[in-house]
């Protein structure tokens, strides 16, 4: 988890913020094939619910999920398209904070 502090610095600097959103999607592609599908979507959502401390996703809240972020709907995410939605949660995180 990341710090109010890390996400603001994180966010007001672009070479930062494209370190660390290909961090994390290389942290969620975990077999390394350069997309995130489904199950690692899953892990994802199930690691964070975890640390949150919420109840898991089930699977139609996840196939909306990872519907929404498959943009062009080829059945997989790409770097770019987890990248959007990592960085507009960064942002919502960084707001909630304030
Ligand atoms: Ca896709």
């Amino acid at each position: 988890m990341v710090s109010k502090e890390e996400i603001l610095k994180i966010i007001n600097n672009k070479k930062l913020l494209d370190e660390y959103l290909i961090k994390c999607f290389k942290a969620v592609d975990t077999d390394n094939s350069g997309y995130v599908d489904f199950k690692e979507l899953e892990k994802m959502l199930f690691n964070v619910s975890n640390e949150a401390h919420v109840n898991k996703p089930n699977q139609d809240k996840i196939n909306k999920i990872f519907d929404a972020i498959d943009k062009n709907k080829d059945g997989k995410i790409s770097c770019e398209e987890f990248c959007l939605i990592a960085r507009k949660n960064l942002e919502k995180m960084a707001k909630e904070n304030k």
